[in-house]
């Protein structure tokens, strides 16, 4: 309770920041991407990671105020890098069953995309396979109405859930990321690399790209390469870090 009084304040008092962790292609080792990630500096019990935090906002219904923040300053972020830098660095938001099942959703980013002039195609929504099991219509109907916006979406921490090849088939996602469960001991555990192995074609029998999270050595990455993996994202290529971090990397770049 007492970190739910907290958080009610936290939008206010400005104590949310995000940190963006870069994405790479296996093959040529380019970056591609970030992927947004929700950090509160609370003036009172510092920094808390969002597994603490996040759970609680969800419980309360505060997550629908600190999402649409979320999506606001991440939209605001890349649109700034394209202004400033001239580089289109494609963002992914994570999101919230609730801000998911909610009716606003579509309304929301449609206004945040208006409102910050961020091409479309340049923000990406990450949801849950979980998020996706219940009210299939409804899921579909929202899914499909951002798909219309130009937005893209992902499947976060798949292989976590149940989705099967044919329900897959009918949403209009783009990209699934591996879950980092999976990475972690897929070359040390034969049924982990099994797993891996199967989504990766699973994704390309759907034509979906297919993006490994938590990749934290040389050898997991090559491993996924070697098995055809398309992307990779994880300590190896670079922590979560502030927008001017990104910057920097993705100007070296070039
Ligand atoms: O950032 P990691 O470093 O600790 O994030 C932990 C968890 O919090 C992950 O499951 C991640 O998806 C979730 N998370 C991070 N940022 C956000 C956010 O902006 N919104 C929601 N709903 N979850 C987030
Ligand atoms: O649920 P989601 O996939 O959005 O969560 C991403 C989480 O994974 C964040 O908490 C992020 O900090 C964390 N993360 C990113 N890369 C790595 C990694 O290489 N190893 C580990 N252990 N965690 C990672
Ligand atoms: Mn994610
Ligand atoms: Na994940």
């Amino acid at each position: 309770l007492q970190m739910q009084n907290r958080l009610r304040h936290a939008l206010d008092e400005s104590e949310f920041l995000l940190h963006y962790q870069p994405q790479v292609d296996l093959k040529s080792g380019r970056l591609l991407g970030v992927e947004a990630l929700l950090r509160w500096q609370s003036k009172e019990l510092g920094m808390v990671a969002p597994g603490r935090f996040v759970p609680v906002a969800e419980e309360s219904g505060l997550i629908m105020p600190i999402g649409t923040w979320v999506l606001r300053e991440a939209c605001r972020q890349a649109r700034a890098w394209r202004d400033e830098l001239g580089l289109a660095i494609p963002v992914g938001v994570n999101l919230s069953a609730l801000q998911f099942r909610r009716g606003s959703l579509v309304a929301t980013v449609a206004e945040v995309l208006d409102e910050t002039g961020l091409e479309p195609g340049l923000l990406e929504l990450e949801l849950t396979e979980t998020m996706l099991l219940h009210d299939t219509e409804a899921v579909r109907a929202a899914m499909d109405r951002i798909r219309a916006l130009g937005v893209q979406m992902s499947i976060d921490d798949f292989g976590t859930g149940y989705s099967s090849l044919s329900y897959l088939k009918r949403l209009p996602v783009t990209r699934l990321k591996i879950d980092q469960s999976f990475v972690r001991d897929m070359i040390a555990d034969d049924d982990d690399g099994s797993i891996v192995r199967a989504i990766i074609q699973m994704a390309h029998s759907l034509k979906l790209t297919v993006i490994a999270e938590g990749v934290e050595t040389a050898e997991q990455g090559a491993w996924l390469a070697r098995e055809g993996c398309d992307q990779a994202q994880g300590y190896h290529y670079g922590r979560p870090m502030p927008a001017e971090a990104v910057a920097a990397r993705f100007a070296r770049r070039g």
